[in-house]
């Protein structure tokens, strides 16, 4: 366990940071980079526990990647160099690893065992096991497959016409991956708009692949092409000082080259809705997506509802848009969010417990929470629920809390942003 004692901060946060590189981006580079012919460069490679669960896959498949400060260095061989795994491979706290995973190695011609550390072997992974079965794919394991451990014997997968049932990035990518070995067209249709780093990650590697809207479609078999990959800001870290910026009294924090791609800015549309002050400069596109300066100044807020379409476009900022509505004025509404029982951990309930312990004025529904502002934040001692995103809401938290905050253990940060303190120490002078 990692307590950490949080003492209130009664001085404003100014300064400029650039935040790691993009999770989910991070993550999809590895994976292209290992699939493709030749030697890919991920710069501004994002180091935390979750990608490098995504390194260590490949490299137990006998794929040569290396790290130099934050840029790796893949050797792909193309598909038919992967290697069966000697051991079973571990995707620790890593949902996006597990899934995306999944959909490749059900195609590769080869068995092997997958398994998680006890969160992510909470979380549900028939949402993807089940259109990978309607493939053709053998998978199973425990409760018939739903849940990691899972083992996979790597067979000829069939295209599918697939609509998805849940709003999941991580769906719609095991389907496309798993569609780049599948005989004939695989298509994946969703009805809500979720991030699209898979898409633009396979065109970047030039892969068959068209998007007519809401529909993906891949269609060959043709193997992927090196290409060197800039990893924008993740925007969902940059989120945490966003919202510092916005909740501590006259502070203004400058946050550079964030990803600012369509399907993830929500929690920019939500600070506006709120009254926040938000500028965005220096807008650029690398790699087939958008990035640019943030700035943010503190000024008076307001509530606002959160609900429909926006829902997948800011899903893992909610706990810490819960914080920022706690200190805005009037009611803010979160709805259709019940995704977010399946992460980590139940975010809607633990960020419910978390700021409710702290002093705060909110209820949990089935698919959202309702938080009602302002309240002043007391302080006292709480369980950051062994989540990333939960802990680095709960520290800033601490900045308006009147007295000192506890948390049970914050080595969940890891998972995502390593260098979160010292981020956070550069906003304070
Ligand atoms: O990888 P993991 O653990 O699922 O990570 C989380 C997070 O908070 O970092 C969710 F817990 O982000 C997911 C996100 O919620 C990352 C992701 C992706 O990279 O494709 C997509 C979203 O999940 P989903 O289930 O909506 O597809």
């Amino acid at each position: 366990m990692n307590e950490l004692k949080l003492q209130p901060y009664p001085k404003a946060l100014s300064g400029e940071i650039e935040v790691p590189g993009d999770k989910s981006i991070s993550h999809r580079a590895v994976i292209m980079g290992a699939l493709a012919n030749g030697k890919t460069h991920v710069s501004h490679f994002l180091d935390g526990e979750d990608c490098m669960r995504t390194v260590q896959a490949f490299r137990s498949m006998g794929v040569t990647i290396e790290k130099q400060e934050s840029t790796l260095i893949i050797e792909g061989r193309g598909i038919g160099a992967l290697e069966e795994p000697k051991e079973p491979i571990y995707f620790g706290n890593s949902g996006t690893t597990a899934r995306l995973m999944l959909g490749l190695l059900s195609g590769l011609p080869f068995f092997t065992t997958v398994y998680g550390d006890p969160y992510l072997s909470n979380r549900p992974m028939d949402r993807v096991v089940n259109p990978l079965k309607q493939m053709g794919a053998v998978i199973d394991g425990r409760g018939d497959g739903s849940y990691v451990p899972l083992a996979i014997r790597g067979t000829k997968l069939e295209g599918i016409h697939y609509t998805l049932p849940v709003k999941s990035a991580q769906v719609k990518s095991a389907v496309l991956l798993a569609g780049l070995y599948a005989e004939g067209e695989t298509k994946v249709s969703e009805h809500t708009a979720t991030r699209n780093h898979t898409e633009n990650m396979l065109k970047a590697f030039h892969a068959n692949i068209t998007i007519d809207g809401m529909h993906t479609t891949i269609t060959d078999k043709e193997p992927l092409r090196a290409t060197d990959v800039y990893v924008p800001g993740d925007i969902s870290s940059a989120a945490f000082f966003l919202v510092a910026a916005a909740i501590v009294p006259d502070s203004s924090v400058r946050l550079k080259n964030v990803g600012l791609n369509q399907t993830r800015t929500g929690i920019i549309d939500v600070l506006k809705a709120m009254g926040a002050m938000i500028e965005i400069n220096n807008q650029d596109s690398i790699s087939g997506e958008s990035l640019g300066d943030l700035t943010v100044t503190y000024t008076a807020l307001h509530g606002t509802t959160i609900e429909g379409d926006i829902i997948p476009r800011l899903i893992d900022e909610i706990p810490v848009i819960a914080l920022l509505a706690t200190q805005a004025d009037g009611t803010t509404i979160i709805r259709n969010a019940e995704e977010l029982r399946v992460k980590e951990t139940d975010r809607i309930a633990a960020v419910v417990d978390v700021l409710s312990s702290l002093g705060a004025n909110m209820e949990a529904t089935e698919d959202g929470i309702i938080i009602y502002g302002k309240t002043a934040l007391k302080g006292g001692k709480v369980s950051a629920y062994n989540d990333h995103r939960i802990a680095m809401m709960a520290v800033i938290a601490s900045l308006v809390a009147q007295k000192e905050v506890i948390l049970d253990d914050v080595s969940s940060i890891a998972v995502s942003y390593p260098e979160f303190f010292k981020d956070l120490q550069n906003t304070m002078n």
